[in-house]
């Protein structure tokens, strides 16, 4: 299926009642394994900052996105009663300070019973009036929020329904295109502004532009590393002065729609071949990753072996030499990628579940010596995960192989020369099917071009 990449892409409402059959049926099985009657999903509410009287950006608690495409509108409540209408009590305050949300409007509204609340006191008389067979689901800071519910985020809930949006409804699928060629727009405007000299950010300023987000709208805080900063895994300080040479580019930056994020990654070389070289290796190796991905692999195993792949890249870059299994053992490839191979995508960037054995909760533990993998399980029909290995120059880590049998396996020839470019990283967003997949950032690229 092609698929349409404007905003007002019309699937969206066919698709929106077959999703809200599939949230309603995994609150029906949260409700019975908590053993309540109604979930009450709060919005959430700003948060001021200590000691003064403005907010941080707000971020509508998940649960309640998941419902409707709904992530800007605090203090507000979706009630849900198995076989009834969800209920939901869409909060407009008489406010003249603020921007207060407007009518409700969209594709989902008709499936709601929409009642305007003006004063937050008047969420009352809406709730269920037994609020002993309520739950909440939400961050309620202030009890008085709760309404007299006591049951607040209770975990045989919260893991039915975390496990259930590790896999995602076909119109899930559909935000999530959007939100990949949203972000595809804003790789390309910042490759270009790199091409063109500007400061990390210049480029983020670019990159904002042409996603059409504000910083706080980011799924993401961005990373626009030139250079060194490249090798920084969580690079964020966006440097306003221009380096003196330009060498290199990573850029690790999403976009979302209704909620939902992309998660992308790309590196540039300046003008050194022999860099662009290496990434084109990177490139190779990163695909032959994702045509891995499918049903039944179990991503521990696809992180190992990915390990082994990037072994054979540094061998063949020079910058190390032995075997696969060796370079694996003694360290190597970790000190050159020591972060995961990737996480479930979803409404969190990193989104949750990536843990879970089971709807009960039980985890399933990352591989001895990989501490910082975030997804250890089989691999289900529809999960979207990210594929990103990388290799960098971090010389906190490198330094640690001295010493040890690793380190006469590295060139530290090579490893000089590659210092000032960073490091790469190439990250894909990915969806699960049988014996195949989905690569929805490679397809909004080629539908961008
Ligand atoms: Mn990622």
């Amino acid at each position: 299926m092609k698929s349409d990449y404007t905003d007002n892409n019309p699937s969206l409402g066919a698709l929106y009642s077959g999703h809200l059959q599939a949230i309603t049926a995994r609150h029906d099985h949260a409700l019975e394994k908590a053993g309540a009657s109604h979930a009450v999903i709060y919005s959430g509410n700003p948060k001021v900052a200590f000691l003064d009287d403005s907010y941080y950006p707000y971020r509508a608690n998940p649960h309640f996105v998941s419902w409707a495409p709904l992530t800007n509108l605090p203090f507000s409540y979706i009630v849900y009663t198995p076989g009834e209408k969800p209920v939901l009590l869409y909060f407009q305050p008489h406010d003249y300070w603020h921007v207060v949300p407007g009518a409700p409007e969209g594709y989902w509204t008709g499936h709601f019973d929409i009642r305007i609340v003006n004063a937050i006191e008047d969420v009352a008389r809406h709730l269920p009036e037994q609020r002993e067979k309520c739950i909440v689901i939400g961050e309620i800071e202030d009890e008085t929020l709760a309404f007299g519910i006591e049951r607040i985020n209770p975990n045989t809930a919260i893991n039915v329904l975390h496990y259930a949006r590790s896999t995602k409804t076909d119109y899930e699928l559909e935000i999530m295109r959007l939100a990949s060629y949203r972000g595809v727009m804003g790789h390309r405007a910042a490759e270009a502004a790199f091409r063109a000299g500007l400061t990390e950010l210049e480029i983020h300023r670019a990159y904002c532009e042409a996603v059409s987000h504000t910083d706080p709208e980011l799924p993401y805080g961005n990373i626009v590393a030139l250079n060194a900063h490249g090798a920084v895994l969580h690079y964020t300080d966006l440097d306003r002065t221009k380096p003196d040479t330009r060498h290199s580019f990573l850029i690790d930056a999403g976009a979302q729609v209704h909620g939902y994020a992309s998660d992308i990654t790309r590196t540039y070389s300046f003008g050194d071949t022999r860099f662009q070289d290496l990434i084109d290796r990177m490139d190779v190796m990163q695909r032959d990753i994702v045509n891995k991905v499918e049903v039944g692999v179990d991503y521990r195993d696809l992180h190992i072996n990915t390990h082994k792949m990037l072994a054979e890249v540094l061998m063949d870059a020079e910058l190390a030499t032995g075997d696969p299994d060796t370079l694996l053992e003694t360290g190597v490839t970790s000190a050159f990628f020591p972060h995961g191979l990737g996480h479930l995508l979803g409404i969190q960037v990193h989104d949750v579940a990536g843990f879970m054995e089971n709807e009960s909760g039980t985890t399933i533990d990352p591989p001895s010596g990989h501490p910082f993998l975030r997804l250890t399980r089989v691999l289900e029909e529809n999960m979207v995960l990210t594929i990103e290995p990388g290799l960098y120059v971090i010389d906190m880590l490198l330094e640690k192989l001295s010493g040890t049998p690793a380190e006469k396996l590295v060139n530290w020839d090579t490893v000089d020369w590659l210092r000032p470019f960073g490091g790469i990283r190439i990250e894909d967003d990915v969806r699960v099917l049988v014996n195949s997949r989905e690569n929805l950032t490679r397809d909004a690229f080629a539908a961008a071009s």
